[in-house]
């Protein structure tokens, strides 16, 4: 059998490819590969375990439960989850800030928000063995990458109050990682540190890297023989097509994982480097479900549907049966990689993100897949709804690539007509396109904001 070096480039992509997993690191063989009936026995004990301390601890919960007349002693099987009420957004920002707590702040290490970009914040909160379960989580999603003790990890991500930054960096340190914690922008001091600091691990959203990836373009930075080996992807959806030409154009093995601030952070779900497109969730500390996003009851195993997570570990603010809003589907298939966690297929559409225009319901993560595969565009591009007229107008801004830039007015227009058959031949609504050039889509340091609803 072939021996891979796995901190050489392109290594631990190969050795996956030839199936030579005994030569990947697993963080923590023992639960990561345990069999499925010691993944839903210790779910159980934990999931009577949590519900109890909930209700106990948490008066939301306890009313809540009180009224729908459940108890903690319910729960006797897996299934009996589907008893407990759900929780949403609007429980934790009507107890905002420390409402749901379920401990004392003397006991609360650090606490996290989400952006809160609309409305009152998110607050959660995580206790010693909170923190430890988080970096735990960490560590395994970035070994699934090819991540190794000796790697040098950059953070493009903010620190902040976002979790992103601080749990990728503790899960990072856990495994022995060297952290140089860059932080979110200055795309330029990225580079030159990435090169001056032998950075081999970069940590960004996948939009900000793309552009990290082309300002190293433009600069002349050659990302063949550059340091940097991995990319460790998340916080919003990560298109397989922009994932590939990421990886083609900087020369890394890209891996986009998954997660939210209401049940821990990064940290919910990784990609291992075998099965690419889907992530293993961490099912010995978050109990999963997939529910019709409509009626709220359980879709058939493997069919897409909104995912529902109820951490079992959550010390300082345990939630139950959190509704994500993303739209997946899981299955429990075996993996190649060895790992029998359960996988969920990449996050691309979440139930809240629906646009309805004219009557026709469209996702963003539509108008993404037919873009991808329009070769003279960027990965960059923004979709703009307005009421013209008392009616609903949908305009997809899209870039040009450099090279497909044509000075002939006509050749432009009839490359802007060709994607807007396009799109209205997936969306069967009609769209207007416009071309713009190169850079000229304004490129996000963190989350990319594709939409803007102007109704
Ligand atoms: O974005 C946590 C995170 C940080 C995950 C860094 C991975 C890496 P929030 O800011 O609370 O937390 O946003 C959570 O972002 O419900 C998804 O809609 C979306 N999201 C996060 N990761 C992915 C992903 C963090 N890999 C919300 N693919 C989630 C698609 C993602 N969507």
């Amino acid at each position: 059998m072939e021996t891979f070096d796995i901190r050489r480039k392109g290594d631990a992509i190969r050795a996956a490819q030839a199936g030579a997993y005994d030569q990947l690191p697993v963080f923590d063989p023992e639960m990561e590969l345990a069999d499925r009936e010691r993944i839903e026995a210790l779910q159980l004990e934990k999931l009577k375990r949590q519900v109890r301390y909930t209700y106990e601890r948490v008066p939301y919960y306890r009313d809540l439960m009180d009224a729908s007349g459940v108890s903690p002693d319910d729960i006797r099987e897996l299934e009996d989850i589907r008893s407990l009420p759900f929780t949403d957004k609007t429980a934790l920002r009507e107890t905002y800030p420390y409402g749901m707590f379920a401990v004392s702040l003397d006991d609360v290490r650090e606490i996290h928000a989400s952006s809160g970009t609309t409305g009152t914040p998110i607050v959660v909160g995580y206790t010693d063995a909170d923190m430890d379960v988080w970096s735990d989580c960490i560590a395994r999603l970035v070994q699934m990458a090819g991540v190794v003790p000796q790697d040098n990890a950059q953070m493009a991500f903010g620190y902040g109050m976002f979790t992103g930054g601080f749990g990728l960096h503790y899960g990072l340190q856990k495994l022995g990682c060297t952290m140089i914690p860059a932080g979110s922008g200055n795309t330029e001091r990225h580079i030159k540190m990435i090169e001056d600091y032998g950075t081999t691990v970069l940590i960004a959203t996948p939009s900000y890297a793309m552009h990290i990836c082309e300002v190293g373009e433009q600069l002349g930075y050659d990302w063949e023989a550059s340091p940097l080996r991995v990319g460790l992807f998340g916080g919003e959806p990560c298109p397989p097509g922009l994932k590939a030409e990421i990886e083609r154009r900087m020369h890394i093995v890209c891996t986009d994982n998954y997660g939210l601030t209401e049940v821990m952070g990064p940290g919910v779900s990784g990609e291992c480097l075998a099965s690419r497109n889907q992530q293993h969730i961490a099912e010995d500390h978050f109990l999963w479900e997939v529910v019709d996003p409509v009626t709220g009851e359980p879709v058939a195993e493997g069919e897409q549907g909104e995912l529902v997570l109820t951490p079992l570990d959550k010390q300082a603010i345990p939630v139950l049966r959190y509704r994500t809003h993303d739209l997946t589907r899981v299955t429990k298939e075996p993996c190649p990689c060895g790992r029998t966690h359960a996988r969920m297929d990449k996050v691309r559409a979440r139930s809240d993100d629906m646009l309805i225009i004219r009557g026709t319901n469209v996702f963003p993560s539509q108008i993404e897949d037919v873009l991808t595969k329009v070769d003279e565009v960027t990965p960059h591009y923004r979709i703009i709804v307005e009421t013209k007229d008392g009616m609903d107008a949908l305009t997809v801004q899209t870039e040009i690539r450099p090279d497909s830039f044509s000075d002939s007015f006509e050749e432009m227009d009839a490359m802007r007509r060709r994607i807007e058959e396009k799109l209205k031949g997936v969306l069967l609504v009609g769209v207007k396109v416009q071309l713009v050039e190169p850079g000229g889509i304004e490129r996000a340091l963190g989350k990319a904001k594709h939409v803007d609803d102007r109704r």
